[in-house]
């Protein structure tokens, strides 16, 4: 039985019944005292790159003091949206290759997936053959970090991509050079006094985000896996009731695993669980939210409390010890909220300092020290918890996720291996889809917004697409949404046509398969390269689309240009700031299809988002003659 929004409604009013008691404020409340929203702002019309400015389009005053036009102004700030994203990926995937080249036979970081390095070598040019393990994972680390500052050349991971794809990109000029290039590229093209033609901006922006769809994501994902393991299928849960009453609660959240893949272990150490004892504890148990849940349950099963709008209710509960942040989409609320509670709230990056926190520097030499001595803070600040605001909503849900492109490859062969051998390839997906059985595929991926109720898009997409023999990839919070839902465990099969139900069967899988955090995305680009591969197309042709139907950070935007780029119709539920500009609008929802072959859609009517998804995958599978 799925989680109904009226018992997620009710579990939320009753924890601002909490926040109303100990005074403390809340993102429902502020919502409320920043709306309505500044149009200039929402149409992405107000400049304040220089001081001349700010200035503000209007129909009286149609161009900057600089003479630049709406177009212009549009362009540059989607610009620089993308390049805010496409950076903050790619320095997450930077953190790792640092993990990675630190990483030893005795230290805390370990190279646990081997296989995985060995096959990832060659893409960097680098022959593993005779190499000993850990000197491959540095030399693999140190090319992996050239190519955020190379000086000639295009990203090396981009040739994973179709042949069709590479020279799109070439012929269109978005092939990306070294990451933190493109980077540098788009704010020096958005500076004062240059680019102001909406087609230079925008081919930018698709380059920024090939960048890290290609590169700084595409690290991030592959060298955790190397590091931590290549998740395979496992069993969690979901939803604020996975936070325990008679236990010490620590919450991980944030997006960069290295930390918190050290606490994971930490909560089993013997000494700390004896303490927890001691301080009256039955045990230590870590939650997550946001993308480092993601990550630790993809690999530990660690369940996840929520997500993006989730994250302050944690702490309402009033039974978290600790909630530890590491990087991006944490709420600087998190601080004051905090104080209101016995709650310790722990920074640890450098990248992201907030107020009323507790800041533990996390050096990766010393992670394991460190994620001792913040386990240690958490049980000993059991005792601290006042019982009389503790209230833990009860729903959850049994969740299996786990679904790497590897696990994918494995569950079909699994299917196989009865009949013929295993092909270790997409073949078998290829043929449901090819025959109809399914339909195609949306990857349901992004964020929370407040402009939308919380996880109502999400869910209500993928329960509309399932029940259409759609089958869904998911990552981010979109999959959180659909963990507290009930849409990752097997059982929701019941809910999809006839032909996808038949294949959850056979395979032994979800309708919608968890594949991690937002990084991850780039586990998705993979899949449609080799599917296209698989059946002799480019991407384009494929019945799949991708859907982000209720983002609201630059990230997302770098996502679904690199999305895009990689020949994916990418549809939208919040409008992005660019309404103001018809040429930039007309050039994103139309014009640059003829460069990269897919474009945006925007809608924020959730039905008829999901009915326009439906027929541009029958529409595809139309002109395929499938
Ligand atoms: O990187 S989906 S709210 S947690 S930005 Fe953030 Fe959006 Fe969630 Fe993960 Ni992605
Ligand atoms: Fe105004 Fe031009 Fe300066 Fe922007 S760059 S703030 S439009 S003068």
């Amino acid at each position: 039985k799925l989680t109904t929004y009226e018992q997620l409604q009710e579990d939320t009013d009753r924890l601002l019944e909490t926040a109303e008691k100990v005074g403390a404020n809340t993102w429902q409340e502020r919502v409320k005292n920043q709306t309505p929203h500044c149009k200039f702002g929402e149409n992405g019309v107000c400049c304040r790159i220089c001081t001349m400015g700010p200035c503000r389009i209007t129909p009286k005053a149609p161009r900057g003091i600089c003479g630049c036009d709406a177009h212009g102004i549009v362009g540059r700030n989607f610009l620089r949206f993308t390049a805010g994203g496409s950076a903050t990926h790619s320095d997450h995937g930077r953190e790792i290759c640092h993990t990675l080249h630190i990483a030893s036979p005795d230290g805390d970081y370990k190279v646990k997936d081997e296989a995985k390095l060995r096959r990832l070598a060659p893409v960097f040019d680098i022959d593993p053959e005779g190499k000993e393990t850990y000197e491959l994972a540095h030399e693999v680390a140190l090319a992996a970090l050239e190519e955020y500052g190379k000086p000639f050349g295009y990203q090396k991971m981009t040739k994973r991509a179709t042949k069709e794809r590479q020279e799109t990109w070439l012929r269109e000029g978005i092939l990306p050079r070294a990451i933190d290039r493109e980077v540098s590229t788009a704010m020096h093209m958005t500076h004062m006094g240059n680019s102001s033609l909406p087609e230079a901006l925008i081919r930018q922006a698709l380059r920024n985000g090939l960048s890290d769809g290609w590169g700084g994501s595409m690290m991030g994902t592959e060298l955790s896996d190397v590091l931590f393991g290549t998740p395979k299928e496992i069993e969690t849960e979901a939803d604020l009731g996975v936070i325990k009453e008679d236990e010490v609660n620590i919450c991980v959240h944030g997006h960069d695993p290295s930390l918190s893949e050290m606490i994971v272990e930490y909560a089993e150490n013997p000494e700390l669980l004896a303490l927890a004892k001691e301080k009256g504890a039955n045990g230590i148990n870590i939650v997550g939210v946001c993308c480092t849940s993601n990550e630790v349950t993809m690999r530990h099963g660690i369940p996840m409390a929520g997500n993006f709008l989730s994250q302050e209710n944690v702490v309402l509960t009033g039974a978290m010890e600790a909630i530890v942040v590491d990087v991006q989409c944490i709420f600087p609320a998190l601080g004051p909220l905090s104080k209101c509670f016995h709650t310790k709230f722990i920074t640890t990056s450098d990248i992201c300092r907030m107020p009323d926190s507790e800041f533990i520097h996390m050096d990766p030499t010393k992670a394991g020290q460190i994620a001792y001595d913040i386990v240690k803070m958490a049980v000993e600040n059991f005792a601290n918890r006042n019982k009389d605001l503790v209230y833990i909503p009860q729903h959850k849900q049994k969740a299996y996720v786990g679904y790497s492109c590897e696990e994918i490859i494995h569950k079909l062969d699994g299917v196989t291996n009865s009949q013929v051998d295993p092909t270790g390839t997409y073949r078998p997906l290829a043929q449901v889809v090819t025959s109809g059985v399914i339909r195609g595929a949306v990857a349901l991926v992004g964020c929370n917004n407040p402009k939308v109720r919380h996880d109502y898009a999400h869910v209500e997409l993928m329960k509309k697409l399932i029940a259409n023999d759609i089958i869904l990839v998911l990552s981010g919070c979109s999959a959180q949404a659909a963990a507290k839902a009930g849409l990752l465990d097997k059982r929701a099969k019941e809910l999809c046509g006839d032909g996808l139900k038949r294949v959850c069967e056979l395979v032994d899988i979800p309708p919608a398969l968890h594949m991690g955090s937002c990084v991850d995305i780039s586990r998705m680009m993979l899949l449609v390269c080799d599917l296209a591969n698989e059946l002799g197309i480019d991407t384009p042709q494929l019945p799949v689309v991708g859907c982000a139907p209720e983002y609201m950070s630059e990230k997302a935007v770098s996502i679904g240009n690199y999305v895009v780029s990689t020949g994916i119709d990418t549809f939208l539920g919040v409008q992005p700031y660019v309404a103001g500009s018809s040429e930039c609008t007309e050039l994103l929802t139309n014009g640059i299809g003829d460069w990269v072959g897919a474009t945006y859609y925007v809608e924020s009517d959730i039905e008829k988002l999901g009915d326009m998804m439906i027929e541009r995958i029958e529409e595809k599978r139309k002109a395929l003659g499938i």
